[in-house]
């Protein structure tokens, strides 16, 4: 990747991990801004980044502040940013708006991974993926997310897409955009809260070297894009499908009732359901989150021992 027209802020021990080609996982923000409410964002982002540290994986959260791209935030950094009053949810089409305003924002799965690659990081982990909203027939609400995995090659770890969403076409628009949408470990689609989304996932697999082999492969092949992990949240987290439906389908008529449109559709939607399940949908995205980063970090490290074996240190 050659160098950006811009200077990209690194955390310490992403500049030194980067320097010896070591392993490395890139993390989102608004996960922490908009996903969940404070004091447990930071928390959580702290546990994610412990996580990391423990499978001998570098965290590398991502952040637009004050104008500058920051890959890997460090302790105080990060508080600050969790406190800070109303950052920007950034995407694709806003990430070069902010930096050219001296803005703060948040980056979501989509300019997340365009970060992650510009800093040569080939793994992401994170809590779930924007996907096709329910009524997308009417609304047009298809999340960004969809067509940066199908053009910006970062190996992405969620636990599916959630129930919010239209799964069934969520699954299909990741077809039509040629996204590989692999399942760990099971056959069916995993559904965020729920282990089971009662579909299949188009792709399984149940190793993560390779998951590893399968994202080299990709770069070796010419693919543009990245590939979609689905990690189901593990079975003692898990809230039961059946008890779910209800829930979302109350919290979806009050959006609906509210008006609540374009950006503001999931982090609206993800707080509603914070209320009505009286906290258990927050237990279960932290546990969920803290997976996907064990088998992130298991994914990011099993691509450095593949391409050192290899003898192409290259990124
Ligand atoms: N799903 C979650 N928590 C989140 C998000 C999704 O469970 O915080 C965030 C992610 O940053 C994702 C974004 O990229 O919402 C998708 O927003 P939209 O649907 O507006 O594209
Ligand atoms: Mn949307």
């Amino acid at each position: 990747m050659s160098q950006p027209g811009f200077d990209i802020v690194y955390s310490a021990e992403v500049a030194m991990a980067r320097a010896d080609k070591a392993p490395i996982v890139a993390l989102e923000s608004t996960i922490i801004t908009h996903g969940m409410p404070y004091p447990q964002n930071v928390e959580t982002a702290r546990k994610v980044e412990q996580v990391l540290h423990a499978k001998g994986v570098v965290p590398a959260t991502i952040a637009v502040i004050e104008g500058r791209l920051h890959v890997g935030l460090d302790p105080d950094d990060l508080t600050r940013f969790a406190q800070s009053r109303k950052p920007a949810k950034l995407s694709r089409a806003d990430m070069a708006a902010c930096l050219a305003t001296g803005g703060t924002g948040a980056t979501t799965v989509a300019a997340t991974m365009i970060a992650a690659r510009l800093a040569g990081i080939d793994v992401f982990a994170t809590g779930g993926i924007g996907g096709v909203h329910r009524g997308a027939e009417s609304s047009f609400d298809i999340s960004a997310d969809l067509q940066e995995l199908a053009q910006t090659p970062v190996t992405t770890v969620a636990a599916g897409a959630k129930a919010i969403l239209d799964i069934p076409k969520t699954l299909e628009v990741l077809e039509t955009l040629g996204v590989p949408v692999i399942a760990f470990g099971q056959d069916d689609f995993p559904a965020f809260w729920s282990r089971s989304s009662g579909l299949p996932a188009p792709l399984r697999m149940d190793d993560p070297a390779q998951i590893a082999r399968a994202h080299i492969l990709r770069g070796a092949l010419g693919l543009s894009g990245g590939q979609l992990v689905a990690n189901p949240i593990p079975p003692e987290a898990e809230i039961a499908r059946d008890d779910l439906i209800p829930i979302i389908e109350q919290a979806l008529t009050q959006a609906m009732s509210e008006g609540i449109a374009a950006k503001a559709v999931t982090p609206y939607l993800l707080q509603r359901i914070y209320e009505l399940t009286e906290g258990r949908s927050l237990t279960a995205n932290i546990e969920l989150v803290l997976n996907n980063a064990r088998l992130a970090a298991q994914i990011a490290r099993e691509i450095c021992i593949q391409r050192q074996n290899s003898g192409s240190g290259a990124r």
